[in-house]
């Protein structure tokens, strides 16, 4: 019988130990964007100031992620790129070589 319930009970402490994880606070994330084929993939996110955009280029295409009037990111061929996100807004970006390339960032405080 007790032979039957330990392994069960190993399997609850897990879930639990499991579950307080997602309870600690949250913390700065980086939010991963894939360019491929000239699609930003997420075309849309929702971050939070203090976060963190990588652009992750597959192309062999120079890009890039350009917020009309604010920050620009170059992303050369199959490299990537980081954005530290430190004010909140809402934001359109395009590459600056591909105009019909769109995204857009929702940052909330
Ligand atoms: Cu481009």
């Amino acid at each position: 019988m007790n032979a039957a319930v330990n392994p069960l009970g190993s399997a609850i402490l897990a879930l639990l130990l499991g579950t307080a994880a997602l309870v600690v606070p949250a913390q700065a994330e980086t939010i991963e964007v894939t360019i491929d084929r000239l699609v930003y993939a997420p075309a849309e996110i929702e971050a939070k100031v203090g976060d963190e955009i990588e652009w992750i280029n597959k192309d062999a295409l120079v890009h890039t992620a350009t917020v009309k009037g604010g920050a620009e990111v170059l992303l050369p061929a199959k490299k990537s790129g980081r954005l530290l996100l430190n004010e909140p807004g809402s934001f359109d970006y395009v590459c600056r070589y591909h105009p019909n390339m769109k995204g857009h960032i929702a940052v909330g405080p």
